[in-house]
């Protein structure tokens, strides 16, 4: 399972958070963006996804020709530190005007709103020089079945799609698929609906997906089978690495915290499709334990790299020949016993 190319890494400005929870305030100060930037690379990460508004903050309360600048200033910044921009994400449900959802809002005014800032996104990438959009779809689904209907809200995400495509000609858009939170339930909650909606849209080529571990969990499924089957498509162009203790609010654990096992076959099926040849990152979308002391606060990102890469040894080192015989021979009591020792060994 040797591979030649190494992989890279990524995190996003809101990875460094202060343990605010519904329940409580921050238990830690919050860091300048410069302070971000710093601790990013001294832990060896390369590059920083950013939601529109980590790019430019307060975004909804400046000029459009005020946006590009601060995001020209942003790039600026990046390049003189060697850092990439890996994607930007349009913040949709943070807005007063997207309390019923962004795209797929019962106000059509509303519904602009979300379609102008996507695209203001869109442009924020082109300065920042990446061409990944990523889609988390927060308020697209219900609270309330009878309040909006599934068949009008996917023809509602394609015209968004769609008005996004024509709008960067270049752009790839990259849906991560959450079950779950803040909605009861989410219209597109797993890859298989982010793969099936492109379809509809007017480049399919041009809009992919992107895994989230924890997202994965929370929809039942095993988040290696989700990697494999968008590898499948070619249509993996990002990653969320992170853990989850079953179906409870989205944990956002250190990778590899819950269930090594289902890390350790995460890792597996990377190595065995070829993640990141491409250039594509391995993010880790991992937030601080609550508990955390501000002197341990990057430990989560630390831990969940250095995790990874003694899961992509374990990987490169797994006794396949052996495996193989004890599959062939249909002893899965065995094979099971093999993967245990592996991860102790
Ligand atoms: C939330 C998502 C979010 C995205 C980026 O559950 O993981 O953080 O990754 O918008
Ligand atoms: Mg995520």
């Amino acid at each position: 399972m040797a591979r030649s190319t190494e992989y890279r890494f990524c995190v996003g400005p809101w990875n460094f958070s202060e343990g605010r929870d519904p329940y409580g305030p921050e238990t830690r100060p919050a860091q300048s963006f410069d302070w971000k930037l710093d601790a990013l690379k001294k832990l060896g990460f390369e590059a920083m996804m950013f939601h529109d508004d980590d790019a430019v903050p307060d975004i909804d309360t400046k000029s459009a020709a005020q946006v590009l600048k601060e995001a020209r200033e942003l790039r600026r910044r990046l390049d003189g530190e060697g850092i990439a921009a890996e994607m930007v994400a349009p913040r949709l449900w943070f807005a007063p005007e997207t309390i019923d959802g962004g795209f797929t809002s019962n106000d059509p005014k509303q519904r602009r709103y979300a379609i102008d800032r996507s695209r203001q996104c869109l442009d924020i990438a082109r300065v920042l020089g990446t061409d990944l959009i990523v889609l988390w779809l927060a308020r697209e689904g219900t609270y309330l079945r009878e309040s909006k209907s599934c068949g009008r809200s996917t023809e509602l995400l394609v015209q968004a799609l769609d008005a996004m495509l024509a709008h960067d000609k270049k752009a790839r858009l990259c849906i991560e698929p959450k079950p779950n939170e803040p909605m009861d339930h989410a219209y597109i909650p797993t890859i298989g609906h982010a793969l099936a909606i492109a379809q509809l849209t007017r480049d399919p080529k041009r809009v992919g997906a992107l895994i989230e571990s924890a997202h994965a969990i929370l929809a039942g499924l095993d988040p290696s089978d989700e990697i494999d089957f968008a590898m499948s498509f070619g249509k993996l162009w990002s990653l969320h690495l992170n853990d989850q203790n079953g179906l409870k609010f989205d944990q956002d654990k250190p990778f590899g915290s819950a269930n090594l096992r289902v890390a350790f076959n995460q890792v597996r099926v990377l190595e065995r499709t070829g993640y990141g040849r491409k250039g594509e990152y391995v993010c880790f979308d991992v937030h601080p334990f609550r508990t955390t002391k501000m002197e341990h606060a990057l430990k989560h990102l630390e831990n969940s790299r250095k995790t990874f890469l003694r899961l992509v040894e374990k990987a490169r080192s797994y006794p396949t020949k052996a495996a193989d015989a004890l599959i062939a021979d249909r002893n899965y009591q065995d094979l099971d016993q093999l993967v245990i020792e592996h991860l102790l060994g």
